[in-house]
């Protein structure tokens, strides 16, 4: 056994010694090759790996008590963005509007609403946010204007410049025995629901709207309309803004009487029997949606854009776009074969339309290398896990995937795409009928069914601390209620616990 154990100490011996004069050759072999080239490094724009938040400006921070949220209200609460990783922030429109599809109406292109401030506000907010190192961008909403705007209230009295601003058109058929019996030019649904076409007595024809009756479709080939879009982004951006999320972008264009023997042609029926004419789904939006005409306008502003970023100093412009769309009308909004730029990138909705709290881990692969497959090349990727459209993430998948996801965000080549709440974790809140203030809902829904369509459960204010409605505001009463599970789940006690969402969140970012 002795001698055993000597040999065995021997053999040891000489085994490691082996070992440290063969590292030692290796080493000195290895010291005298040239090390390889390291790879060239990409210098990238700040765009193009950005952290992107969304402020839904009504429910960030209320300054004044008055239980809406305001620009004061967002400009005193810019540190957070700064703490949490963000590198930009985009602000859902903030332009005068009679509020009935919260901004998305706008009365004045000009001009920030009086509920959120005023231009020196605006000002002020830019100011600091550029200070803390953050850009902003403002939300471009080109498809429609509200009925009360001056361009839509000039054009039904006929005023020249503005007579043809909108999609106007007479009724496809009048009633010789009544003529308050009248047919709309076509059988087109709104996106909220019945037709697209409301009649206007003074005018006496009907116009267009894609979304609330409120909301008049501009009409895209006139001139007049496109040159009127330049100036919109010129003014906003000559004030310092850097760069649009661009609204709503696939019924920016309808199709022309022109090539329908002057009438507006009918969209297919979808043959859905549960659809009555008046509901959305009715029919196949051929005529109404993602028309291949609408793309050379996306790529004029893009050159804009560019031109823009060639004249003046300063970081670059962008335009990011909204399309809820098919992968391939979806990519089109990059730019086209034919070497035509549209935007920086168009949003990737496919964690909100094809992910859910059912899909597994083939199905998250599925989808990140779809868009990553389908995407130009050289093009930049960007992941959006929720808006203001859509239910919170956290309520959409499943309250213990926060961490996950906001992970797997963070992880993805290209730019992170965050919605107000989503570090913290915040879930829908509930908003009773009586509560409801979303059109949409309003519009599509009733006391029993509004909760199909209701995109108030995402809107509802943040969650700072545990004080009165949630240190949004002062006022116990908010414009739509606080959620109930804000003294649990908020900023501040995540902040002091040693383990939250946010300081998960903190990590990935
Ligand atoms: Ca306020
Ligand atoms: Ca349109």
């Amino acid at each position: 056994m002795r001698t055993l154990k000597i040999v065995g100490i021997v053999v040891a011996v000489l085994i490691s010694l082996g070992l440290v004069i063969g590292s030692i050759t290796w080493a000195v072999l290895a010291s005298q090759e040239t090390p390889p080239e390291p790879p060239e490094l990409i210098d990238l724009d700040w765009w193009q790996h950005c952290v992107l938040y969304q402020i839904y400006p009504r429910s960030l921070m209320d300054s004044d008590g008055d239980g809406i949220g305001d620009l004061k209200g967002i400009t005193s609460r810019l540190e957070h963005f700064v703490d949490a990783g963000v590198d930009a922030i985009w602000m859902s429109p903030i332009f005068t509007s009679p509020m009935v599809d919260f901004g998305y109406d706008i009365s004045d292109f000009y001009d920030i609403h009086y509920e959120y401030g005023t231009m020196d506000d605006f000002r002020e907010l830019l100011k600091k946010a550029h200070e803390l190192g953050l850009k902003v961008l403002l939300d471009f909403v080109p498809n429609h204007a509200s009925t009360e705007a001056e361009y839509f209230k000039k054009s039904v009295a006929g005023d020249p410049t503005y007579k043809d601003f909108f999609m106007w058109a007479d009724p496809l058929w009048v009633d010789p025995e009544n003529e308050t019996n009248r047919l709309p030019p076509s059988n087109w649904v709104s996106q909220f629901g019945g037709s697209a076409w409301e009649w206007n007595e003074e005018r006496q024809q009907f116009y267009l709207h894609q979304f609330a009756v409120v909301q008049a479709d501009f009409n895209f080939r006139n001139q007049a309309v496109k040159d009127e879009m330049f100036n919109i982004m010129k003014f906003w951006l000559d004030e310092g803004a850097d760069g649009f999320r661009v609204d709503a972008l696939p019924y920016l264009m309808e199709a022309d009487p022109a090539d329908h023997d002057g009438r507006y042609p009918d969209d297919p029926l979808s043959g859905i029997m549960q659809f009555e004419p008046h509901q959305l789904g009715y029919t196949i939006p051929l005529y109404t949606k993602d028309l291949i005409e609408l793309y050379p306008i996306v790529y004029e502003w893009r050159d804009f854009v560019d031109d823009y970023n060639k004249k003046h100093q300063g970081t670059t412009r962008v335009l990011f776009s909204e399309a809820y769309a098919n992968v391939s009308m979806t990519m089109l909004y990059y730019g086209n074969e034919a070497g035509d730029i549209g935007a920086h990138f168009p949003f990737n909705f496919d964690f909100i339309t094809e992910l859910n709290a059912e899909s597994n881990a083939r199905d998250f692969v599925y989808t990140i290398l779809r868009w990553l497959t389908y995407m130009p090349y050289r093009a930049v990727a960007n992941w959006v896990f929720g808006n203001h459209d859509n239910n919170r993430m956290p309520t959409r998948f499943r309250h213990d995937m926060v961490d996950g996801l906001n992970a797997v965000n963070m992880m993805l080549p290209g730019v992170a795409v965050t919605y107000q709440g989503e570090e913290i974790g915040l879930r829908d809140g509930y908003v009773s009928w009586e509560d409801t203030v979303d059109v949409e809902a309003l519009n599509r829904g009733d006391n029993e069914t509004y909760m199909l369509y209701s995109r108030d459960p995402a809107r509802t204010p943040y969650h700072w601390d545990d004080t009165t409605s949630a240190g949004f505001s002062t006022n116990e009463t908010t414009w739509l209620p606080v959620a109930e599970d804000y003294p649990e789940l908020n900023l501040k006690k995540q902040k002091e616990a040693e383990r939250s969402h946010f300081k998960v969140s903190l990590r990935s970012y």
